[in-house]
């Protein structure tokens, strides 16, 4: 990761221009009042970059597909999402805006249902999972009506390892669990291990119907009161993260010798050649006046350099003459 941007008005810089070059009026003296030279502006980087869109939502809804997070979203918000007893109806994510009574009202992102294994890609695997990044507060959505034959504890401990897998960080955001679907329960067992399932994690346990609406409004209203006291999730931390100065590696150059060729190379040389008119005669005048400063013809001369012979200086092959 290069950058994050996730404040208004906020630049990085993540690709470097190249310096501009001086016009001909730097290169006027006494004799030579109007040079027909100028140096060229040096290139600039170039990278493939991809773009990676976040949503910013207050609270994010987490849970096995088919446990009810769309229906939770669709009777909190005026959102409309797609309902349905199938998973993975929720195949991009929904945001809705909650309108608390106090008029602060929040948003909550709806995302499609995280499988066991979806860090491996099983189901629609955790690319998702990037869009409750910035939440301050997950709300752990778990069946606890046995209509699917699914264990709501393990499904508790299998999203939770897909989340650490994904990102440590989001591993250890606030989560409250939502134990859905009160109003079709056939055993209380499932509720029962969900209840201890919360004393032993230490996280709050609330029991909703999204069906018949019961539950659900106490749970909004604590929702509010809690994301008062939670940070606004911070930048993501950028590891080996590039500061870019202009001075870098300003007068790095080197020669290598092969088969009688001679090759400089390096920023500085980069940087002259592309400040150079190889077309004008005044500016190869000037090339050679640079090369003679920089120390670059002494070392050719050192090693060994002839007149005629090939001399390589960036991307540029010329002819070396005394
Ligand atoms: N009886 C009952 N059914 C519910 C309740 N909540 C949701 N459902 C039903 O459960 C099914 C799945 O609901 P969704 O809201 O689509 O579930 P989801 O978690 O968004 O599922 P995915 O998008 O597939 O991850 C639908 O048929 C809902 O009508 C509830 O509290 N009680
Ligand atoms: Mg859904």
């Amino acid at each position: 990761m290069v950058a994050d941007l996730s404040k208004p008005g906020q630049t990085e810089l993540i690709l470097k221009g190249g310096r501009g070059g001086r016009g001909n009026s730097h290169f006027a003296t006494a004799t030579r009042q109007a040079p027909r030279f100028s140096e060229d502006g040096e290139k600039g980087e170039e990278k493939e970059i991809i773009l990676e869109l976040k949503l910013l939502a207050d609270v994010g809804l987490l849970g096995f597909p088919n446990v009810g997070k769309s229906t939770f979203l669709s009777i909190v918000t005026d959102a409309k999402p797609k309902i349905a007893n199938y998973h993975f109806t929720t195949i991009i994510p929904n945001l809705g805006v909650v309108k608390t009574k106090d008029g602060n009202g929040f948003v909550i992102a709806d995302i499609p249902g995280i499988i066991e294994g979806a860090s491996e890609g099983v189901g629609l695997g955790i690319q998702f999972l990037r869009h409750v990044e910035r939440t301050r507060l997950l709300l752990h959505f778990l069946d606890v009506s046995g209509q699917e034959g699914r264990n709501p504890v393990e499904d508790f401990y299998a999203i939770n390892k897909e989340l650490k897998k994904y990102r440590e960080k989001l591993s250890t955001r606030k989560q409250i669990i939502v134990a859905n679907k009160i109003d079709v329960i056939q055993d209380e067992t499932l509720l029962k291990e969900v209840e201890e399932l919360a004393k032993k994690e230490g996280l709050e346990l609330y029991k909703i119907s999204a069906a018949t609406k019961e539950g659900v409004q106490e749970l909004i209203d604590h929702v509010a009161e809690t994301i008062k006291t939670l940070p606004k999730e911070e930048l993501i931390e950028i590891e080996d993260k590039v500061v870019y100065t202009l001075e870098d590696k300003k007068d790095e150059w080197e020669i290598r010798k092969e088969n009688d060729i001679f090759i400089v190379s390096g920023r500085a040389i980069q940087r002259l050649m592309g400040r150079i008119n190889i077309e004008d005669n005044e500016s190869m005048y000037y090339l050679q006046k640079c090369l003679k400063n920089m120390g670059v013809e002494a070392k050719l001369k050192e090693m060994g350099v002839c007149e005629g012979d090939t001399v390589i200086l960036d991307d540029w092959e010329l002819e070396w003459y005394e």
